[in-house]
């Protein structure tokens, strides 16, 4: 779908929330921090861009989107909460809500920690990064609206990303105060087979079930010893339940 002219500038959003539409920026995460480091931001407030020239993963990975054709957007959650994975795990929740909304018969869900999917295909990631002077985490969602790489998913592009990013506010305002539950409801990755890749240390990759996610947000695997292994950071490779231990993985 064409960009519709103007719709950043209509009042689509539920009230609350203060959102700044920018045609390019490095990252809308980066801008968020320098934004609380400075004093100037605020809890909800949000930077949607058309583009991001820097649009970061994490561990400085790239994220990729072309002009206008993704959401590319940051949330200033303030105060910290008790657990900070609880802000990612709501941000994930109310994405897969909105994607679940637009396309109610989609297989959607979260990967731990913190991917979107859509039919095992990674259609949104989330970046959470802290700011400890401002008791702030900024959250960063980039969700493909009308375009993925290879081996992703997208939307399809059936609705302009102001019109994703209003459902995802609207769904996130809706969340319950206790999402615990509906959080491992969401979670693809429970009761799968997985391998867990630690940053920059694939020899020290975990195969297991993931059978549990605690109450500070780390993943739970028991290996085939029966040890329960807990994982703060990582990258997870879904295994096919009926492959070998190790390759076959989609990410
Ligand atoms: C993520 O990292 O999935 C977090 C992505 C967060 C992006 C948002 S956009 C708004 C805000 N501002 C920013 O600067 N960032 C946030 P990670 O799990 O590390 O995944 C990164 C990997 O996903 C890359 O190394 C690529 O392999 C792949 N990738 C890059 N672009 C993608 C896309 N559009 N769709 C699917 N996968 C992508």
């Amino acid at each position: 779908m064409a960009p519709t002219p103007g719709i950043w500038s209509e009042p689509i959003w539920p009230s609350g929330w203060a959102v700044t539409h920018v045609e390019e920026t490095g990252s809308t995460n980066a801008d968020l921090l320098a934004a609380l480091e400075a004093g100037t931001a605020a809890d909800r407030d949000v930077l949607v861009a058309d583009y991001q020239r820097r649009g970061r993963g994490r561990l400085d990975r790239r994220w990729e989107a072309p002009v206008g054709a993704n959401l590319l957007v940051s949330i200033v959650s303030s105060p910290v909460p008790e657990v900070p994975a609880e802000v990612t795990q709501r941000v994930g929740l109310a994405a897969v809500a909105a994607v679940a909304r637009l396309l109610p018969n989609a297989n959607t869900g979260l990967k731990w920690p913190n991917d979107i999917l859509l039919d095992d295909r990674k259609l949104g990631g989330i970046l959470a990064q802290r700011s400890f002077d401002a008791n702030a985490v900024v959250i960063g969602l980039g969700l493909n609206v009308g375009w993925a790489p290879e081996g992703a998913a997208s939307l399809g592009g059936a609705k302009h990303p102001a019109e994703v990013l209003a459902l995802l506010l609207e769904e996130f305002d809706a969340l319950p105060d206790d999402i615990s539950g509906l959080y491992r409801e969401r979670l693809l990755t429970l009761g799968k087979s997985v391998r867990v890749e630690l940053p920059g240390d694939n020899e020290d990759a975990v195969t297991g079930i993931a059978e549990g996610v605690d109450n500070r947000g780390r993943l739970l695997v028991s290996d085939e010893q029966g040890v329960t292994h807990k994982f703060d950071v990582g990258d997870i490779v879904h295994l096919r339940a009926a492959g070998p231990p190790t390759g076959n993985g989609d990410r």
